[in-house]
């Protein structure tokens, strides 16, 4: 029943920044997706008779995965799998099954933000036995097994019936179909005051939730509508599509530009969010007022000790150098650590399982803690709910009060999106040759206090990860950071953050870009991006 398929390595499947993503025809190519797969078990060791869960965010392409690595980890020696039904699980939700139900990991797939459908965005990705991403040692090991690879096993089964929940065999192998969102809401029901969230929207509180018809779909009408009692209609394009309808998934002001409307608008509702493909970013938006996800940390760290699942107080705060220093200033207040760490998830692993950090979040509308080992989008919404509850006061005052005790950190991403490879290449080589000399110098009449190339000392297991975005700071606390998306399919993206800090309150409602206009200004000049890239302007301003 299980063969022994031999195969040729493919040289392009390093893992990025959360997984390996390439479009669905490059997955498509025989033995494309069963090579990926038995790369990551080559690299693993021990899981013979252990359980491994499966599932995704539905996406275009899901179900044949899942149904290949189902029969693989069948062939491989894996006792027991667990997969969502209909193949779905949220990439949170998915973190929350492997640490319930120990198993020893889990392919997660997701493209995450990026488009669904037949000629786009796919992924695969590795979790480990935490429930978080794998750390960069595992993903190497995995890019190297990748490309010299010669076999691959596999179970010649019927297909199993994802649809029905219940256990089937394939071999020796239990396959559990799972409801992909009990256990993650009762999850949640042990995190929050789901009464005061009750009693609040009761209360006419009015919400929207927009799944961006991904994954969240079924979690949002579950937990808000059915279990907290929001209105039908509080869940808005909660159909998972297995191409999002068209659109990019992404929660942020250019995708979800109709929520924003809707809560700038007079009659708009009092809070409105939405999450991604795969169900681990959020977009926090109060009533006429978008909160950035660095301050969404934040606040949320300032509040969290609001909510039962955090009233014994934060151990640290985590996030990633590109995010502000908002979340700096909480850690200082509450005199608790805060730890710096590059871009993507598995960075924060070590720092949750060594109880270190409590809560941990990202620029690119990433928020968490250590209920999972993921971000997740509507944990994040929950307790921005939960806070709400509590303190009895709107989304806009519980900003203007933090800016004004702790400052304002002013914030964007500029992206420029689907750049010439090289061009990219070069603006950042160029940029990192200048780096010693900046010190001292000015750029738009800002004066550099310091520039590096950031690198990471892991003071967990003490590994180091260089070449992780560079930064130019200014006096006073503003700062540019340059680095290379690490998720995009095609061509080359630059991410440029862009920060200013504000201690003055007579000036905490200034508009973002204007705030930011000379930094911007900087960063070009620092750059070169027109001459690189031959573009004035971002793709994408969030
Ligand atoms: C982006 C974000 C990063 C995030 C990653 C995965 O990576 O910047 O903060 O962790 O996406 O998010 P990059 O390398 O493109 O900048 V998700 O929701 O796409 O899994
Ligand atoms: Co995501």
């Amino acid at each position: 029943m299980f063969k022994t398929v031999a195969t040729k390595p493919f040289d392009d499947q390093k893992p990025g920044t959360s997984g390996l993503r390439k479009k669905v025809p490059e997955f498509s190519q025989e033995n494309y997706v069963e090579n990926f797969i038995q790369s990551v078990f080559d690299s693993l060791e021990g899981f013979k008779g252990e359980t491994l869960v499966i599932g995704g965010d539905g996406r275009y392409y899901n179900r044949e995965v899942v149904q290949i690595a189902v029969k693989m980890a069948a062939a491989n020696g894996f006792g027991r799998a667990l997969v969502g039904k209909g193949g779905i699980l949220s990439t949170p939700a998915a973190s929350n099954v492997i640490r319930k139900y120990k198993a020893f990991g889990g392919l997660v797939l997701s493209a995450s933000h990026n488009p669904g459908g037949p000629t786009e965005d796919f992924g695969i990705k590795y979790n480990i036995g935490n429930g978080g991403p794998a750390p960069e040692k595992i993903t190497e090991a995995i890019f190297a097994r990748s490309k010299t690879i010669t076999q691959y096993l596999i179970a010649d089964a019927p297909d199993i019936d994802i649809d029905t929940i219940g256990t089937q065999k394939i071999g020796d192998m239990d396959v559990e179909i799972i409801d992909p969102v009990a256990d993650y809401a009762e999850l949640m029901e042990q995190l929050f005051d789901f009464d005061a969230i009750r009693a609040l929207i009761k209360s006419g509180f009015t919400l929207r939730f927009d799944s961006m018809h991904a994954v969240t779909g079924p979690y949002g009408k579950e937990i808000l509508e059915h279990r907290l009692g929001a209105p039908e209609g509080t869940c808005i394009n909660f159909v998972p599509l297995e191409d999002f309808g068209g659109h990019h998934p992404d929660p942020n002001l250019v995708y979800a530009k109709d929520l924003y409307d809707l809560l700038m608008s007079p009659n708009g509702p009092d809070f409105g969010a939405a999450s991604d493909g795969d169900g681990d970013r959020n977009l926090i938006i109060g009533k006429g007022i978008f909160i950035t996800p660095s301050d969404s940390l934040a606040m949320l760290a300032a509040n969290a000790h609001l909510a039962p699942g955090y009233k014994a107080g934060l151990k640290g705060i985590a996030r990633s150098m590109p995010t502000s220093g908002a979340a700096d200033r909480v850690a200082e207040k509450l005199k608790i650590g805060m730890y710096e760490t590059p871009t993507g998830w598995k960075f924060f692993g070590n720092l949750l399982d060594a109880d270190m950090a409590t809560i941990c979040g990202e620029e690119s509308s990433g928020t968490g803690s250590n209920h999972v080992r993921e971000k997740d989008g509507l944990w994040a919404v929950l307790l921005w709910l939960n806070i709400l509850a509590v303190r009895k006061v709107s989304v806009q005052e519980i900003a203007h009060e933090h800016w004004a005790t702790y400052g304002r950190n002013y914030y964007s991403r500029h992206d420029y999106e689907g750049v010439d490879t090289a061009g990219a290449n070069k603006l950042m080589d160029d940029l990192r040759a200048k780096l010693p000399t900046l010190p001292g110098t000015s750029v738009q009449c800002l004066k550099i206090t310091h520039a590096d190339d950031f690198a990471y000392h892991d003071p967990v297991d003490k590994s180091v990860s260089k070449n992780q975005g560079i930064r130019v700071l200014f006096e006073g606390g503003s700062r540019v950071v340059f680095r290379l998306s690490g998720t995009g399919t095609s061509g080359a993206t630059i991410r440029v953050y862009i920060e200013r800090y504000e201690p003055d309150p007579k000036r905490h409602d200034l508009e973002t870009q204007g705030a930011l206009a000379d930094l911007i200004r900087s960063a070009h000049d620092l750059a070169d991006i027109k001459g690189h890239t031959g573009r004035d302007e971002p793709s994408v301003i969030t």
